[in-house]
């Protein structure tokens, strides 16, 4: 008999999110920015991770680089909290539905809106001399990633806003054209620390690929050049720890402050009211160096464990697979594909 007392299961919203293996490390921006919301929103969403290393290849990588960068970033997503029991974390080069779905979503995305897209602009001015079509279609790629989980929120900083519309303009287009076949996502952009910038200039995203050393800090950043760096940072002559518009170094510095320490920027104000720059940067430098001590020995400790990982990835890819593969399923019965 059917026990009608029993809760019934709720179905959870799911959540996507990738980041590229660029280099083996993440800054600070991409952490506070995105991945250290991951492993919050484990128990109230299914979330699945990626590391994108399909997407890494739009610009030239050193092979055997790539290859250590992506074992290295996926230890530092569970070590930045991402639980392979609660969440499904894998390697997108491993799921063959992304590069299978991401063909067919290029057929449905104009050339036009690829063209607008600012982070080809820029990266294909940084990259003049390989303007690949890879680069041009990143986001048609990204959009697979993303639509093949029925995913309802993307956390992401405030960079990735134009890609994620882009997405959405693309579910949209085809379930326009063949039904509710995908989910539409909507964006999870934090409120604090969205766009974590330079520390050599505040007007500049803080970015992995920045030629200054001083301008990025590092999840792996041994803590002596995490203080050195901080005590460079670049703010202005007033010597006024305040959160105003004229002030970019120190409201960059206030926002990373909060978001490591939870301290409100008010807090924040009259905590160092009174004190110098040099006391303001040192605090933050050590709130941060704490904040990734645990980070870093974990990462450490999963590394030396290759077998370890190598069950996690491989479990994330096999779940990615089998979910990713019904949407996949759709699309192509959808377009017109001779079953076989
Ligand atoms: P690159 O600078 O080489 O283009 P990236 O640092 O932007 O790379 P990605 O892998 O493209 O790294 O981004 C991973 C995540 O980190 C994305 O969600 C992105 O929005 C976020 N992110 C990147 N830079 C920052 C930043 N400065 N502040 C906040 N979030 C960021
Ligand atoms: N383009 C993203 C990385 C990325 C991503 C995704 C983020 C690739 N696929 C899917 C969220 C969802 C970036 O951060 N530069």
């Amino acid at each position: 008999m059917e026990n009608n007392t029993a809760p019934k299961l709720e179905k959870k919203p799911v959540i996507f999110s990738g980041i590229q293996p660029t280099s083996g490390s993440f800054t600070l921006g991409n952490y506070l920015g995105a991945v250290k919301n991951w492993s919050k929103l484990q128990d109230s969403y299914n979330c699945a991770y990626s590391i994108v290393n399909m997407h890494a290849i739009t610009v030239r990588q050193d092979p055997a680089q790539l290859k250590k960068n992506t074992l290295s970033a996926f230890a530092l997503i569970l070590a930045c909290g991402v639980d392979p029991e609660k969440s499904i974390a894998f390697i997108q080069s491993h799921v063959k539905t992304h590069a299978e779905l991401a063909w067919v979503l290029n057929c449905y995305t104009q050339f036009g809106e690829l063209s607008r897209m600012t982070q080809f602009k820029d990266k294909s001015a940084k990259h003049a001399d390989n303007i690949n079509a890879g680069l041009f279609t990143y986001p048609s790629l990204m959009a697979a990633d993303i639509l093949l989980y029925q995913t309802n929120l993307v956390p992401v900083g405030a960079d990735q806003k134009q890609h994620l519309e882009l997405a959405r303009d693309i579910a949209l287009r085809f379930n326009g054209l063949y039904g509710n076949v995908f989910q539409v996502p909507d964006g999870y952009i934090p409120k604090t620390a969205a766009r974590i910038m330079s520390l050599a200039d505040p007007g500049k995203k803080m970015s992995k690929s920045d030629e200054n050393a001083k301008a990025t800090v590092f999840l792996l950043d041994p803590p002596d050049t995490i203080i050195k760096k901080f005590k460079s940072a670049v703010t202005d002559s007033e010597a006024l720890v305040a959160y105003r518009e004229d002030k970019p170094g120190i409201n960059n510095l206030m926002s990373i402050y909060s978001a490591v320490t939870g301290a409100s920027i008010e807090e924040i104000e009259t905590q160092f009211a009174g004190k110098g720059y040099g006391d303001f940067k040192l605090a933050v430098g050590e709130a941060v160096v704490e904040e990734l001590r645990p980070i870093q020995e974990k990462h450490a400790r999963l590394l030396a464990d290759k077998a370890y990982l190598e069950s996690c990835y491989r479990a994330g890819a096999e779940k990615a697979l089998g979910i990713s593969q019904r949407t996949l399923d759709k699309v192509y019965k959808k377009v017109g594909f001779l079953p076989y």
